[in-house]
């Protein structure tokens, strides 16, 4: 009780709270000047991102419905963009993970965060690259004028980084590292970086040609900070959605509405990806947990104090 108190009232945490502060009206002031839309977020849907790693169920029973917890809001996304007057849209979207408890160790980890979750219409992974660089660095020159007091406290020199951020094929690269690439390169990098191509959920595209490539990619952090963003353009097309679907062993029926949807051919073709907000801070503050960064950490496996 004592240290979340202390935590709570140290000058540290004052400093990455206007740091926090001053990145997220960049992001909106992004998002306005490009004329992406925001839209309120949901925290409890029929059904959301399968999210195909070990984790526990997050759900509750209202009115005899079983409803889930948001773990992303991806497909809320594809479905807010059936609207014909919407091309770019976005949410603060809160995920509840239930994270296995070894995962405290990774640093980056909560079981409650925040992404900023984004989703263009007829919109390429190099568009979406593209206008995501141009966010980074906006956020980065925006913090550096505004926060320049609360960065010397904290000890942290922030370099804007050059545009474009680096591109490297995840094939390319585990070639070259081994199944760790991301952590290394992650680690010997001085700027954001992305890399291309992870075999992932469903709605990831893949490649009608050459099967086994993925049209989607993470944003990394450098000096180790590690994932950022991951997003990708998407499946449309229903026979796609489903034999991806069947290949992960999905349980259709759970999906039923949004294969509605997709059976009908309306499922726009898009591109996207989250931003988490407190890996974000975390790099920008230059905290070595995330835990630092939050007022009320969600570690996994940790009990919660408030
Ligand atoms: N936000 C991610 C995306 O747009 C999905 C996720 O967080 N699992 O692809």
């Amino acid at each position: 009780m004592h240290d979340a108190v202390s935590h709570i009232r140290s000058e540290k945490l004052t400093n990455i709270l206007s740091v926090q502060s001053a990145a997220l009206k960049a992001i909106h002031d992004y998002m306005y000047d490009h004329d992406v839309v925001q839209a309120m977020p949901i925290i409890l849907s029929p059904e959301t991102d399968p999210l195909n790693h070990p984790h526990f169920d997050a759900s509750v029973v209202y009115y005899g419905q079983k409803l889930h917890m948001t773990k992303s809001m991806i497909l809320h996304k594809q479905l807010s963009l059936l609207n014909d007057g919407v091309d770019k849209i976005y949410f603060m979207s809160p995920n509840v993970r239930l994270e296995e408890g070894h995962l405290k160790e990774s640093g980056r980890h909560l079981f409650e965060f925040t992404q900023v979750d984004i989703e263009l219409k007829n919109k390429t992974k190099k568009d979406f690259v593209k206008f995501v660089d141009g966010l980074i660095v906006y956020v980065f020159r925006f913090v550096k004028r505004e926060c320049s007091d609360e960065l010397k406290a904290l000890n942290r020199v922030l370099a804007a980084p050059k545009l474009p951020l680096r591109i490297y094929e995840s094939e390319d690269l585990k070639t070259k590292y081994g199944e760790n690439f991301e952590s290394i390169v992650s680690e010997k990098a001085k700027d954001p970086f992305w890399i291309m191509n992870f075999k992932r959920e469903f709605y990831d595209r893949e490649d009608k040609k050459r099967r086994g490539y993925y049209h989607n990619y993470d944003m990394l952090w450098p000096e180790g900070y590690g994932e950022a963003l991951s997003g990708g353009e998407r499946e449309w097309e229903h026979e796609e959605i489903v034999r991806k679907m069947n290949e992960r062993k999905t349980d259709l029926s759970r999906y039923d509405m949004y294969l509605k949807v997709s059976s009908q051919g309306l499922i726009p073709k898009t591109v996207g990806g989250g931003l988490g907000i407190e890996r974000m801070v975390r790099f920008l503050t230059g905290q070595k947990h995330i835990r630092d960064v939050t007022l009320f950490p969600r570690v996994p496996g940790e009990k919660i104090v408030f």
